[in-house]
């Protein structure tokens, strides 16, 4: 079993995240690269739409995590209308860094330097367990979709 001590340090950050905001899932480290939802599916033996990526966008300028089920993509235009933004695209790598602390592919729901504005996709609510990313391309916790909605803050909105 993995110890908080021997992740890698932007998921040791996340994992204290957890434990500071009272959830329960353990970061694991994982021997197979979780850092699609596909990969993550596959190493984990679950269905894709149970993983729950975290993907960064620039909304007005501003970073927007969103959190959406492995099985949709998210409509950008319509996301913004919905949010009442003007637009939304998707975040460059090095915004990426600095909006989270962390890396493509193993961006987490938490551990940010700040706080990044969220939206959870209500498709999550469809599985009882969710996967999401632990700070690096091979790190993953379980949690779900009541307790990201909580610990995001994040607004329910459908993506797509
Ligand atoms: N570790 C998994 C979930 S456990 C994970 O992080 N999945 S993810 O979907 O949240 O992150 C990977 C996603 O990052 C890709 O599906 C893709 O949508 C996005 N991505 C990949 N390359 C870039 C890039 N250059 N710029 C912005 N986003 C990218």
């Amino acid at each position: 079993m993995d110890e908080v001590k021997d992740l890698p340090e932007r998921s040791r950050r996340v994992a204290e995240a957890l434990s500071a905001l009272g959830m329960d899932g353990r970061v694991r480290e994982l021997p197979a690269s979780t850092r699609t939802a596909a990969e993550a599916a596959e190493a984990l033996g679950c269905e894709v739409g149970a993983i729950a990526n975290s993907l960064v966008f620039m909304a007005d300028g501003k970073p927007l995590l969103v959190m959406t089920s492995g099985r949709h993509r998210v409509d950008v235009a319509l996301l913004a209308e919905r949010l009442g933004k003007a637009k939304i695209r998707r975040a460059r790598p090095e915004e990426v860094r600095e909006a989270t602390g962390q890396a493509i592919g193993g961006v987490a729901p938490v551990g940010h330097p700040a706080p990044v504005e969220t939206v959870v996709d209500p498709a999550l609510a469809d599985y009882p367990r969710l996967w999401a990313a632990g700070g690096t391309p091979n790190t993953i916790f379980p949690t779900d979709h009541a307790e990201l909605v909580r610990v995001t803050g994040g607004a329910e909105v459908p993506v797509n």
